[in-house]
């Protein structure tokens, strides 16, 4: 998955194009870049900037668009008249999100868009954007509404959406509250997101806050879940700055895991599911993620813990943890040994009436008999799975999507859901419920 953005230099590499790609890489996206200008500054002070010639950065983007599949676009500082009308020119086919963050001045007080610029960022960049992220100050300028109140913010923002930007979110950091409370108007409904404030400046949280909010939107999450994430990012890098220089701190940017991300929200979606306790077996449940091409156990995420039936719910046991399951992972590695899109499974109670529900709905359903399994290896722990699963797949052309055995003396008959994601084995399990 690839994002661009095009942003001014910052060589402290706490906001702009540094901070972006760092933002990106902490999110799993690939982040390209195209520069508009050059700032000169460091934590404490601001010296000077440049802009890049028209024709170079008309070049850039032309060299990027023309190579790679971009999925989404965030604009940052683009300091004057020339670069907004080769943005617009080079861009306005473009049919991919486009975040826009407006930048007027540096936390150190520079100045990063150009005072007679100011009319053509109105006019020629916020209606392209499908999202734009001012914070109160730049609110303010945009709008001149002078924000005070939550009830300032909304007008300010249903005046940006009648500029031409379709999606407006106002970043609350600046508003008289002991909480951060940024406001959303998608569709022309508002709604809230709410963060504790931390009691630092820092330098980078707001491109950080925007490129979280592209690298989300790029994915295909939705306008809020992309808000929600971009606040959650935001605050943590605020929360995780670091004293690198001697001025301000400087946004540091956590790694988040893609598998680990992807896991943890098909868990709470697991959970979540109306009537879900009944597929629990009473060796519970444990979801499994691998990374591509997995070697060993330590390279599938899983529950330490379990999804324990908790009388008419399931509760989440324990820390995910590469390493952390042993029965579910050992089912993806083999099956991943012949067919390695398949990198995630749950296992449920067995039922013979979801087997026959899988088969109705055409999916590939295989199964193994744990009481063929030769004595020798039945005493090596751990080893049954391997050995049942291997023997599963064994006549299969294409991918398992179920593997079931029925039990044997003392255990528990049990169904394997196989997918290529948890998305994937969350929709399958959908179709068999
Ligand atoms: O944080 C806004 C910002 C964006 N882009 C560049 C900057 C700054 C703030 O200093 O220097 C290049």
């Amino acid at each position: 998955m690839n994002v661009l953005t095009i942003a001014g230099s910052d060589p402290s590499s706490g906001a702009g194009v540094q901070g972006d790609i760092k933002t990106f890489t902490a999110l799993g996206v690939y982040g390209l870049s195209v520069v508009t200008a050059l700032t000169s500054q460091n934590s404490s002070k601001f010296f000077k900037s440049e802009p890049v010639s028209p024709d170079l950065i008309k070049s850039q983007l032309r060299a990027v668009l023309s190579d790679f599949k971009v999925s989404a676009v965030k604009i940052g500082m683009v300091y004057d008249k020339k670069t907004i009308t080769v943005i617009h020119s080079e861009l306005k086919n473009l049919k991919v999100p486009i975040v826009l963050d407006p930048i007027f001045e540096s936390t150190t007080g520079g100045l990063l868009l150009q005072e007679n610029a100011f009319s053509d960022f109105k006019k020629i960049l916020i209606p392209m954007s499908h999202i734009i992220t001012p914070n109160v100050p730049e609110a303010e300028k945009i709008t001149g509404i002078k924000i005070r109140t939550q009830s300032d913010a909304k007008k300010a923002a249903l005046k940006i959406n009648s500029m031409g930007a379709k999606n407006v979110v106002i970043k609350g950091g600046h508003l008289q509250d002991d909480r951060v409370t940024d406001l959303l108007l998608e569709n022309k409904k508002f709604s809230l997101f709410s963060q504790k404030k931390l009691p630092r400046d820092s330098h980078g949280g707001g491109c950080v806050f925007s490129a979280a909010l592209c690298a989300s939107l790029a994915k295909g999450k939705t306008i809020s879940e992309s808000v929600r994430l971009a606040q959650d990012t935001s605050f943590e890098s605020i929360k995780g700055a670091s004293r690198v220089g001697a001025g301000l701190v400087i946004a540091r940017q956590k790694n988040t895991d893609q598998i680990e991300e992807e896991l943890s929200s098909a868990i709470s979606h697991f959970v979540s599911i109306k009537g879900i306790q009944e597929l629990i077996p009473e060796v519970q449940t444990n979801f499994v993620y691998s990374k591509p091409r997995p070697r060993s156990i330590s390279d599938v995420l899983g529950l330490e813990g379990r999804l324990v039936k908790t009388g008419s719910s399931v509760a989440v046991a324990g820390m995910l943890k590469y390493g952390g399951s042993r029965h579910v992972a050992n089912a993806v590695l083999e099956v991943a040994k012949k067919f390695p899109a398949t990198r995630s499974a749950v296992n449920i109670r067995y039922d013979r009436k979801t087997i026959q529900k899988a088969i109705s709905k055409r999916f590939s359903v295989s199964h193994y008999d744990r009481m063929l399994e030769s004595p020798g290896l039945k005493k090596k722990e751990g080893k049954t799975v391997s050995w049942g699963i291997k023997t599963a797949i064994t006549n299969l052309k294409s991918p398992p999507d179920i593997i079931y055995h029925t039990g044997d003396v003392g255990k528990e008959p049990m169904i394997l859901l196989f997918g290529k994601t948890p998305k994937d084995v969350l929709t399958k399990l959908a179709k068999i419920r």
